[in-house]
C-alpha cells in the first residue's frame, strides 16, 4: 500500500507485512538508519561554513575537535545501529575489520548485518556537490548467539534483505528497498521528517543519459570504448547526453529518474573497477533491478558475485536494462 507523502514511519507501519521474517527488526533498522541521516545531513549542510566551524582536524568555534566528514557520518551511523540490539555487525569503508556488537545480554537475537560507505563521494564537499550515503542488510548465517563471522559479511547480493542510499543534494532523500520495489522519501528539515515523495520509483523504459568518467577514455577496455561510441553516435535515438558529477549515488540517482546508465569499468589505476562490491555495487544493483534495471561487472550479474574480501571491488555497468545489455553486447565483443 502506497500513499504519496506519508511520513516513513506511516509507510513502515503500513508495509510491515513486507517483512515476513521480522518481528519489526527490520523497520526499526530503517528506522535507526533515517535517525543517523538527519543527523548526518545537518552536519553536511553545514560543511560550507567550514572556515567558521574549522576544517576537519582542527578545534572549531566551540572548541570541539572537528572530524573529517566521513569519519563523522561513520560514527554516527556506527551509533545508532549499536543502540538497537538489532545488528550484530557492521562493515565499512571507512575501517578495515568489520565491528562485532555484542547484544547487552550474551544470548543477544542480533539479527542482521549492516555493510556501509557511511559518506560516498566526500571529496565533492569542499565544491558543494552532492554526496551520499550507501547501505546494504543482510540477515547473519552464522549461529545466533555467537560472535558473528566474516562470512556474514561475505554474502553475494542477492540475499540482501534491505539496501538504500540517503543523497545529501538540493533536497535530501532517503532511497530504499526491500524487496518489494523502491520508495524515495524527502526529508523536511523544518519539522525532521521524511514523506514519501517518490513511490513506486522505476527507471523509464527508454534511458538517453551515460555516466561516465572518461578522462580514463584511453585505459579503457576496448568494449567500453565501442559502447562509448555508440552513445555518442548520431543515429536513432543517439546521441545520448553525458552526465557524470562524480558521485554514484547522484548519478545513479539522476539516472533512476530520468533513464541512464553509470559506469565505473576497469582502467590502468583500477585493474579491478574502483567501485566496492559489498558497499556500494550490491546494494546499488539490487535498488537498480527493484527499479526494472539491471547491474552489472560487464558479463554477469553483480548480485551472483560470490564475494572473497570484505572491500574487494568491481567494475560496474549499472541503469536501465537495455542500455546495460547494450555495453555487454560490446564488452562480450571486446572484453580487453
Ligand atoms: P572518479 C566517489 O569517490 C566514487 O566512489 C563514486 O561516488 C564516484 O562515482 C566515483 O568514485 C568517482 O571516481 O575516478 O571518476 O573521480
Amino acid at each position: 500500500m502506497v500513499k504519496k507523502n506519508q511520513t516513513l514511519g506511516e509507510f513502515i507501519i503500513e508495509n510491515q507485512a513486507e517483512f515476513p521474517f521480522s518481528s519489526g527488526e527490520l523497520s526499526r533498522l530503517i528506522n535507526s538508519i533515517r535517525l543517523a541521516a538527519k543527523v548526518v545531513n545537518h552536519e553536511v549542510n553545514k560543511a560550507g561554513l567550514v572556515d567558521i566551524t574549522g576544517a576537519a582536524g582542527e578545534t572549531n568555534v566551540q572548541g570541539e575537535d572537528q572530524q573529517k566528514l566521513d569519519v563523522y557520518a561513520n560514527e554516527k551511523f556506527i551509533q545508532t545501529l549499536t543502540n538497537r540490539e538489532i545488528v550484530c555487525g557492521i562493515a565499512s569503508e571507512e575501517s578495515e575489520e568489520f565491528i562485532t556488537i555484542s547484544g547487552q545480554k550474551q544470548d543477544h537475537k542480533n539479527k542482521y548485518v549492516v555493510l556501509m560507505d557511511p559518506l560516498d563521494g566526500s571529496s565533492n564537499i569542499d565544491v558543494n556537490v552532492s554526496v551520499g550515503t550507501i547501505f546494504s542488510i543482510y540477515r547473519r548465517v552464522s549461529p545466533i548467539g555467537t560472535p558473528v563471522q566474516l562470512e556474514d559479511f561475505l554474502q553475494p547480493g542477492s540475499q540482501q534483505v534491505a539496501a538504500g542510499y540517503i543523497v545529501y543534494g538540493t533536497s535530501t532523500m532517503l532511497v530504499y528497498t526491500t524487496g518489494h520495489g523502491v520508495n524515495g522519501f524527502t526529508l523536511n528539515p523544518a519539522l525532521g521528517s521524511w514523506y514519501l515523495s517518490h513511490p513506486d520509483m522505476k527507471f523509464p523504459e527508454r534511458g538517453s543519459i551515460y555516466s561516465v568518467n572518461e578522462g580514463n577514455y584511453v585505459h579503457f577496455p576496448k568494449g567500453v570504448k565501442q559502447f562509448i561510441k555508440y552513445c555518442q553516435e548520431e543515429k536513432d535515438d543517439r546521441p545520448f547526453t553525458s552526465r557524470y558529477i562524480g558521485s554514484l549515488v547522484s548519478d545513479f540517482h539522476r539516472n533512476m529518474i530520468k533513464g541512464g546508465i553509470y559506469f565505473y569499468p576497469t582502467t590502468s589505476n583500477a585493474p579491478k573497477g574502483k567501485l566496492r562490491l559489498l558497499y556500494e555495487c550490491n546494494p546499488m544493483a539490487f535498488i537498480a533491478e527493484q527499479a526494472g534495471g539491471k547491474a552489472s561487472d560487464g558479463f554477469r550479474r553483480v548480485l551472483d558475485i560470490e564475494p572473497t574480501q570484505l572491500h574487494q571491488r568491481t567494475p560496474f555497468f549499472c541503469g536501465n536494462k537495455e542500455m546495460v545489455e547494450k555495453a555487454e553486447e560490446f564488452m562480450a565483443k571486446n572484453p580487453e
